[in-house]
């Protein structure tokens, strides 16, 4: 029986990969913003800025914050040549650190803002793509390469404890925070999604604006039929990253459909190079999927940073079950 565990640089180290030390950074980040969860009512930071982000959404403190402290992170990591974030309307470039074998950090500093005042969970996403562009001009749209272009992607979760889950395409390991000693153990090796669940995540406040295939497949659900293991529970946090990671652990769906009649939600409210696309290289390797109803994730070709686009991501057999109603297939 090993007595101290394996801790996330040590993990890290194995995977033998330059980008390394970016997830390092990344881990410093999830433990200064879980230290300032544990404070946020303390020192002032709950509350909105009375600024608006990129996404028209009011800006919580904490968000700023946040973003912020991983900008000043991923900087000193020297590797990162470009960050994209839900809380910055352009990307930010590091020109001294724009050449070859540099990366770009696409990531939501804290996703599920709207817990920040009620103590609920919430969640940090982040997504590492190589730079391709040779040319000087760093403006190169890198960032706008298919999902399956990530090497590396995953999520930090601040709830009863500070857990940070990444891949980078051989296999999902999650890593829980000891904060007595500030490091990151491994304490969820190899994670592999149930092939099917019994739970879905979905605000169905939203029913009544959804396209009618979003309707029928949560009815589907929602129906008693023992035999089909029906009806499925409904679980919704308010944090992607908190339904994501219970559905990743125990299975099933999370869905957050794309809207009929809401001109600001017509593809869904969730951004694909830091939301979808991440968690989407996540969920495919430990054997779920992701997908939009029509098409996988991973293989969007994105047409601008802040890109919205209907989730539908969880275990395999569920996926495929949506994707045969909103296909016309049922
Ligand atoms: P906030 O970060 O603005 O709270 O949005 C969280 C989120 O992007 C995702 O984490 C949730 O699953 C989803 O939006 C909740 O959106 P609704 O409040 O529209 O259900």
């Amino acid at each position: 029986m090993r007595i101290v565990g394996t801790t996330l640089v040590h993990h890290l180290l194995t995977e033998k990969e330059a980008f390394a030390p970016v997830l390092t950074q990344i881990s410093l980040g999830a433990k200064l913003i879980g230290r300032e969860l544990q404070q946020a009512g303390l020192v002032n930071m709950l509350g909105y800025t009375g600024g608006m982000n990129v996404q028209g959404e009011k800006v919580k403190k904490l968000d700023l914050w946040a973003n912020d402290a991983f900008v000043e992170i991923l900087k000193e990591s020297g590797l990162v040549c470009t960050l994209i974030s839900e809380e910055m309307d352009e990307p930010l470039h590091f020109n001294d650190y724009c050449k070859e074998g540099s990366y770009l950090v696409c990531f939501d500093p804290i996703d599920g803002s709207s817990n920040i005042d009620v103590n609920g969970a919430l969640g940090t996403i982040f997504s590492v793509r190589r730079r391709r562009g040779k040319e000087a001009d760093h403006m190169r749209p890198d960032a706008l390469e298919k999902g399956t272009e990530q090497v590396a992607a995953g999520y930090v979760m601040y709830g009863t404890g500070t857990i940070l889950v990444y891949t980078t395409g051989r296999g999902v390991n999650g890593f829980t925070l000891d904060p007595n000693i500030g490091e990151f153990f491994l304490s969820h090796p190899n994670i592999q999604a149930p092939k099917r669940g019994k739970t879905y995540s979905v605000n169905e406040g939203n029913y009544h604006h959804w396209h009618p295939q979003s309707r029928k497949f949560i009815d589907h659900l929602r129906e008693i039929d023992k035999a089909s293991g029906r009806p499925y529970s409904l679980r919704y946090t308010g944090a992607l990253v908190a339904d994501f990671h219970r559905t990743l652990l125990e299975g099933g769906i999370y869905l957050y459909p794309a809207d009929a009649d809401d001109p600001k939600k017509p593809t869904g409210k969730l951004r694909l190079l830091y939301e979808a696309a991440p968690l989407g290289f996540v969920m495919e390797v430990a054997g779920g999927k992701a997908s939009t109803g029509e098409m996988r994730i991973l293989d969007i070709q994105p047409s601008s940073y802040h890109q919205r686009v209907p989730l539908i991501i969880g275990s395999a057999e569920d996926v495929t079950m949506a994707e045969d109603f909103y296909q016309g297939r049922r």
